[in-house]
């Protein structure tokens, strides 16, 4: 009888529960409350363990850089021939790269000329005076144009050689360099990496002529027909390796 008694107050208090719930908005709110925070407690869990990944303590160490690096030749010519202002013309497209420079991570493009006519000028001479003064040679120049997908762009002049190179990747800086600090070993090698997108597109070099003819002298004609250049396109391909500093690299 007691028993029955019992069973029947809880059920009373169950059904008096309910009902409170039912009619308290109070009440309610702070149900619907509770409950989202015990279903926000796994789901928490889970957030917070995939934001910190299994390398997420290597922000904590410090790093050293170490390249291998290496260049596989694009193009080149040893024997340009050109006329006073005439111009070589190259169109290139990263469809053009040879294709291991394709498999390799190519952060620059170095590209040099030289003219050969500054060793051995290949001026004419005409007229009776030639014998006793045929003047002196003088110097031919070549110019270069070289443009690359990045907008980047760059004239250079010479008589004799000179190179430029033109940067596909921003090399990355760091204010504690040459240690690195706060990052993950993939995020530093990432840094280090052209993207593909960022090596698609139009890559441009002309070279021009310039000849230059020694004055001519008493009976004496000269004149130059040419200049010979020898041009070089290189790419340059870089392999980060990035390592934990222990305190005692070589270089310091
Ligand atoms: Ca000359
Ligand atoms: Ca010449």
């Amino acid at each position: 009888m007691q028993e029955a008694e019992n069973e029947s107050m809880d059920e009373n208090l169950f059904e008096k529960s309910v009902l409170l719930i039912k009619t308290n908005r109070t009440v309610q709110i702070v149900s619907v409350l509770t409950a989202l925070v015990l279903l926000s407690i796994p789901a928490y869990s889970m957030l917070s363990k995939s934001q910190t990944p299994d390398d997420e303590y290597q922000r904590e160490l410090e790093y050293i850089v170490d390249f291998d690096s290496g260049f596989i030749t694009w193009d080149s010519n040893s024997n340009l021939e050109l006329n006073d202002d005439e111009v070589f013309s190259l169109k290139l497209s990263y469809d053009d790269f040879p294709e291991d420079a394709k498999a390799m991570n190519i952060v620059s493009i170095w590209v040099y000329i030289e003219v050969l006519d500054s060793q051995e000028d290949n001026e004419e001479t005409s007229g009776l005076g030639c014998s006793v003064d045929s003047g002196e040679d003088a110097l031919d120049s070549a110019s270069l144009f070289s443009s690359t997908p990045n907008s980047q762009s760059e004239i250079l002049e010479t008589q004799y050689g000179t190179g430029t190179y033109m940067d596909l990747l921003e090399i990355p800086e760091f204010t504690t360099f040459p240690l690195i600090t706060g990052y993950t070993v993939e995020e530093i090698e990432e840094m280090y990496e052209t993207n593909e997108e960022d090596l698609v597109g139009e890559y441009n070099f002309e070279i021009t002529g310039l000849v230059e003819a020694g004055d001519s002298t008493l009976q004496c004609e000269r004149q130059d027909p040419s200049v010979t250049v020898d041009y070089t396109i290189e790419l340059l391909w870089i392999d980060a390796m990035v390592m934990e500093w222990n305190g005692d690299s070589p270089w310091f």
